[in-house]
Parts: C-alpha cells; sequence; structure tokens
C-alpha cells in the first residue's frame, strides 16, 4: 500500500457515543437488547471493545446527565486505562420539566438562567476529562405561529451561545448543531446550517457549525454544505447517521453510500487544500457517530458503523485528484463524473484487510467480534435491561 494512503488511513478517527451502548429506540418502544449497557462505565467497556477491533475509534461522546458520575477525573483514568479518551460534551437541555417551551430561548427568564448554568457545568465537564468539544444540539422552538417572538428567541438564543462560548477553556470549542424540524414542528431555533452559521460567526473563533446528517429536508445536497463551510473555516463537527425520511438515527452508509462517500471527497479535498483556513478546519474536524440502535445488537452496529465510516473515506482517498482537476478544467462534464464514480465504485476491502494486517487488528472486525463471545459474555453479566434514554439508568445510579 502506498505510504501516503497508509498515513491517512491510520490517522482517521470517528467517536462513537456513549448513548449508543445503552438502550435507546424510536418514541414508539425502545426494545431491550441482552446485555446492553446499564452505566457509563459499561459504556466504555464496550467502546473499548469496538476501538480494540477497529483501531479508529479511541473516543467517546458523553451525554450529561446521562451519563453523570460523582469523578470525573476517575471516568478519565478508566477511559485512557482501556485506550480510549473522553470525546464530545453533549449538554442536555431538553429533558427538564422547565424547558416546555426552550432552553436558552426560553421566554421564562429562570429558565434561560437554568440551561445557562447547565452549559456551563459541562464547560466544567470538559477540563475534568479533558474533552475539547462541546456539542451543542437545543431542541428549542415553538409548535405554533404566534406562541412566542422568533425575533426575541433569535437574541436570547444569541445571548446564551455567546456566555457559553466566552466560557470555553483556549483549545476548547463549541459546536452549534442545528435541525430542521422535531422537536418543535412550527418553528426550531436553529433551523438549518445557516442560523447555526451566523450565530458563530458572531459570536467568537471557538464556535463552529456541526452537520448532522439525519438533519435536513429531503434532497438537500450535504456534501455542498459541508464544502462551504470548510471554507469558511466554520465546519466544527460532525454526526454521521443514515436517513431515507427525517432524523431516522440509523447505521452510516446503509441507505446514504454515495451520499456518504460524497462528503468524505469534500473532506478529504479540504484537509489537502492549498487554503491555509480550508485546511486547518478540515484536519480538525470532530468525526462522531450519532444514531439510535433499536432492533440491532449494540456493539455490532457501532463496529458497523464506524467500519462504513472507514470504507467511505478509504474509497474517497482514492479520488484521482489530477484527473478530477484537468476533466473539471476542460469542462468534461462526465469525465469528471467518472473519475468520482470510479473510486466510489473501487472496493476498497482489500486495502482495508492490508491495513489491518500492519496495524494488528483483526482482519474481518464482524467476525472476530463475533467469535470472540463478547456479546454472550455481556448478556450474561448485565441481563436485559428494560426501558432506555438516559433516566433508567439515572434512576439505578440513585442520582435522581
Ligand atoms: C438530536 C440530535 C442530537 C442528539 C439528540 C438526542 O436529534 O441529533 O445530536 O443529542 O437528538
Ligand atoms: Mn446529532
Ligand atoms: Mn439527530
Amino acid at each position: 500500500m502506498n505510504a501516503d494512503l497508509l498515513t491517512a488511513l491510520q490517522a482517521q478517527r470517528i467517536e462513537t457515543p456513549s448513548w449508543g451502548y445503552g438502550n435507546s429506540g424510536t418514541r414508539f418502544k425502545t426494545f431491550a437488547a441482552p446485555g446492553a449497557a446499564r452505566d457509563i462505565w459499561e459504556k466504555l467497556d464496550d467502546a473499548a471493545e469496538v476501538q480494540r477491533l477497529t483501531g479508529i475509534a479511541p473516543g467517546v461522546a458523553l451525554h450529561i446527565p446521562w451519563d453523570e458520575v460523582e469523578d470525573y477525573s476517575k471516568l478519565k483514568t478508566y477511559a485512557s486505562a482501556r485506550g480510549l479518551h473522553i470525546g464530545a460534551i453533549n449538554p442536555n437541555v431538553f429533558q427538564d420539566e422547565e424547558y416546555k417551551l426552550g432552553s436558552v430561548t426560553n421566554p421564562d427568564e429562570a429558565v434561560r438562567e437554568q440551561a445557562t448554568a447547565h452549559l456551563l457545568d459541562c464547560v466544567e465537564v470538559m477540563k475534568q476529562t479533558g474533552s475539547r468539544d462541546l456539542s451543542l444540539w437545543l431542541a428549542d422552538g415553538t409548535n405554533y405561529a404566534g406562541q412566542d417572538d422568533l425575533r426575541a428567541r433569535k437574541r436570547r438564543m444569541r445571548a446564551g451561545l455567546k456566555t457559553v462560548h466566552d466560557a470555553l477553556p483556549d483549545n476548547a470549542r463549541m459546536l452549534v448543531e442545528y435541525k430542521l424540524f422535531e422537536p418543535a414542528f412550527y418553528a426550531t431555533d436553529l433551523f438549518d446550517w445557516g442560523a447555526a452559521y451566523s450565530h458563530c460567526l458572531a459570536i467568537g473563533e471557538k464556535a463552529q457549525v456541526l452537520v448532522d446528517l439525519g438533519h435536513h429536508a429531503q434532497g438537500v445536497n450535504i456534501e455542498q454544505i459541508v464544502a462551504f463551510l470548510l471554507d469558511e473555516g466554520r465546519l466544527g463537527g460532525f454526526h454521521f447517521n443514515a436517513r431515507r425520511y427525517a432524523d431516522d438515527d440509523l447505521i452510516v452508509g446503509t441507505t446514504n453510500p454515495f451520499e456518504l462517500f460524497c462528503i468524505y471527497a469534500e473532506l478529504v479535498s479540504g484537509a489537502n487544500s492549498a487554503d491555509d483556513v480550508t485546511r486547518r478546519t478540515a484536519q480538525n474536524v470532530a468525526y462522531m457517530i450519532d444514531q439510535s440502535h433499536n432492533i440491532e445488537p449494540k456493539v455490532e452496529a457501532m463496529l458497523q458503523s464506524v467500519l462504513n465510516c472507514q470504507e467511505a473515506y478509504a474509497a474517497a482517498l482514492l479520488i484521482d485528484r489530477d484527473l478530477l482537476r484537468e476533466a473539471q478544467e476542460r469542462g468534461d462534464v462526465l469525465a469528471a463524473h467518472r473519475v468520482l464514480t470510479d473510486a466510489f465504485k473501487s472496493d476498497v476491502r482489500p486495502l482495508l484487510r492490508e491495513l489491518r494486517g500492519e496495524l494488528g487488528l483483526p482482519l474481518d472486525p464482524i467476525k472476530a467480534h463475533r467469535d470472540s463471545g463478547y456479546q454472550a459474555r455481556v448478556a450474561d453479566e448485565r441481563g436485559t435491561q428494560t426501558g432506555g434514554g438516559g433516566y433508567p439508568v439515572r434512576e439505578k445510579a440513585g442520582i435522581v
């Protein structure tokens, strides 16, 4: 394998979410998975299994308060003993009663203060865990025309984000996620990349946009958003998943392999750009999985997700950039398109087996996982816990 390709593939990173290892499902039903992790310690054990088999997933994102613990330095040590580190900290300002009408955009000042205080607490968690990213998804919005003043809500959002931004330590940043709709159905305060981007621009250098693949209207060209934000130096993070309808949160690369490839193609192109801002931005994008596995075995689903990202990235690295540029400059529409699709259609699996061989990883991580007996062992040790999401776990931990 050529040395550049090996270096690039070796350096790829995908963060996995703690919440993907516990029971989580749809709003209709959460099916209990045998052996699903019951607390953050078990979630880290599962993440370590994914890292052991893939070698590219050492970061684990936390959701606070779902993963709240007494002593975060203990958590950090527990993670590093397993070859992991704590990734993005995801605050939760959407599940408390007070947030019915919003968090930082709530018409009630006391609720806005409560929300901001939680976000600031999460900045402290970042400091204690060594996390560099505060990942913000705000469920804020309204359900009916006239329910609240849209401009006032925009201003409250700006003020809340600014306060948190200014409290971030030097090397940290804030990732602002947007979403077309849901749970608000009339107006979502952070409704698209443009809204997130303009808040980030106004707030400061540490604020960047996070793109979640499930958060756009049907047919939106996400790779173009990626290219635009890279060029502006404001693409901070990615939430990978697959969608057919809306925020389906299925395994990335299952319904959308060509889209995933085109996104990686932009990221690879950005990471090799002659433009300093674009290159630096692309090299610092936080790649994260954000999925909800309801009917799939948890660890295997996460493994599959990481591997799908690895395959898409490998294919994007195979694009012949010189040929592509020449065809584009000639205005040769179909030749340019074929350069891209040739890479997309290439079978990267032998290449990835070679990579794993060089790194001492199992050549077939899924098979290695299935053969390892890990799933049967955790099912035996942990049993089958009914219920899902973060709150049952908190009750069990006696935190509520
Ligand atoms: C949202 C969004 C966030 C996630 C929440 C629970 O749709 O994707 O990233 O934290 O769901
Ligand atoms: Mn997300
Ligand atoms: Mn989502």
